[in-house]
């Protein structure tokens, strides 16, 4: 992360980074993605089931190949498939992803780990609610120290296909991670909140936020359903925050920890370096 890079993020709360993946990399993931989807949506209404413990969503489990879907394939909806690294060694590459981690390491300053994995798959006339902002619990917040930007959670979002201003873009509402009120309107139509801008992208492109920024995703207007891989990162300790197991262990398979090397392992570890966790095979967390 440049000066001016930090300078914005920290003044705005996310960056916009052109090219932050190869052309390969994106046909690569592309790939995965439409894949995963394909299968997903198949069982994405099926048992076995499980209501997320915020009581939020209801999922499938695909215990096989380790991943939870929530939604339908069909317009104005959503696909959610969260662990999707489980599934598909295709998303290895972003797994200790190093123009990531340089990202990364710039903004959290304990340990980063991964707590989130998610594609987000957003079909014609699908909109995703506006959230976050101002006051948020501790595990979302952005702070300023001695040491420079001390964020806990943030994600980046990378683009496989390009994504215009009436495609679904991922939408923010800058600076609102130094705000000090609560937001005073009603609803959470993105397409109606003051000050919510759409981030149009490349594919290739990569979109860096802290959770305490209010965000949401503006209605997809277009013909092209919006397909985005998003992984958060935060201080090793916290929990997963996905949904489906909000604030419980990484899921993580004992077999996706096999084929990773100690350093992507490293970001799936949930205790500091100077203790000895459980070893990979007993504990499975790597
Ligand atoms: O991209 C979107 O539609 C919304 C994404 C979002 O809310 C998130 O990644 O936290």
């Amino acid at each position: 992360m440049n000066e001016v890079e930090r300078y914005e993020f920290d003044r705005v709360g996310y960056l916009s980074i052109p090219g932050l993946l190869t052309d390969e990399q994106v046909s690569s993931l592309a790939g995965a993605v439409d894949a995963l989807e394909e299968e997903s949506s198949s069982r994405a209404a099926l048992p076995p089931r499980r209501m997320s413990p915020t009581g939020l969503l209801e999922y499938h489990h695909n215990a096989e190949r380790g991943y939870y879907v929530s939604g339908a394939r069909e317009a104005g909806n959503t696909l959610i498939i969260e662990d999707f690294f489980n599934a598909d060694p295709a998303f290895d590459l972003l797994v200790d992803h190093a123009p990531t981690m340089a990202y990364i390491n710039a903004i959290v300053q304990e340990r980063p780990a991964i707590n989130n994995s998610e594609l987000r798959i957003r079909y014609p006339g699908n909109q995703t609610g506006t959230h976050m902002g101002g006051q948020v619990s501790v595990k979302h917040s952005y702070a300023f120290n001695r040491a420079g930007i001390n964020c806990m959670m943030v994600r980046m979002i990378y683009f496989v296909h390009d994504v215009g201003p009436e495609d679904g873009p991922f939408s923010v509402v800058p600076a609102t991670h130094k705000s000090n009120l609560p937001v005073p309107y009603e609803g959470r139509n993105p397409d109606e909140e003051p000050g919510m801008t759409g981030l149009p992208a490349r594919a290739g492109d990569g979109i860096l936020f802290t959770e305490n920024l209010r965000h949401g995703g503006l209605t997809n207007r277009s013909e092209q359903t919006r397909k985005t891989i998003h992984i958060g990162y935060g201080p090793f300790w916290m929990k997963s925050q996905n949904i489906a197991t909000m604030d419980e262990d990484q899921y993580i398979l004992p077999q996706t920890l096999a084929r990773f090397s100690p350093e992507q392992r490293r970001l799936f570890r949930a205790w500091p370096d100077s203790v000895e966790g459980p070893s990979e095979g007993e504990g499975g967390k790597g």
